[in-house]
């Protein structure tokens, strides 16, 4: 009997590590998703974002992880001030967009960022997957002046 004694323990301690193992492989490879940051480069125009001045038809798009840090490194080429402002989920932006009366569905403003100047803006994802409007909010850049928002 007391040969078989260490064999017993060996056992159960192998047992004990093969269990631990097995959770923490769950924790890495679960469905759960995992908050990650984002880095985006928003180039702002008069009075457009990215390369092309056709927003209205062909809005750009960036996309983050949902509930994780984002930086937006915003780059502002025009004559003029302008802001990356993602609107809430769904809402409908009025035309024209006025902010002193539609800031309600304003979630997120990056702020202004002058002309020929470059900003970096840090902000919470939010946590809602969808495709966000963004405008700017500069009065009369919206429509022309819009993108996309991915968050997944
Ligand atoms: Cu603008």
């Amino acid at each position: 009997m007391k040969k078989h004694l260490p064999l017993y323990v060996l056992l159960l301690f192998a047992l004990v590590l093969a269990a631990c193992g097995g959770g923490e492989a769950e924790d890495t490879g679960g469905d759960e998703p995992v908050s990650t940051s984002t880095t985006i480069d928003v180039v702002e125009n008069d009075i457009y974002f990215g390369d092309t001045n056709d927003n209205a038809a062909n809005p750009p798009s960036w996309t983050i992880s949902a509930g994780g840090e984002a930086t937006a490194n915003i780059t502002n080429n025009g004559a003029l001030e302008h802001n990356f402002a993602i609107v809430e989920l769904g809402a409908t932006i009025p035309e024209p967009f006025v902010e002193a009366e539609n800031s309600d569905i304003i979630l997120l403003d990056s702020g202004l960022t002058p002309p020929g100047d470059s900003a970096t803006w840090n902000f919470t994802a939010p946590s809602e997957p969808g495709e966000y409007q963004v405008i700017c909010t500069i009065p009369g850049h919206y429509p022309l002046m819009q993108g996309r928002l991915i968050v997944e």
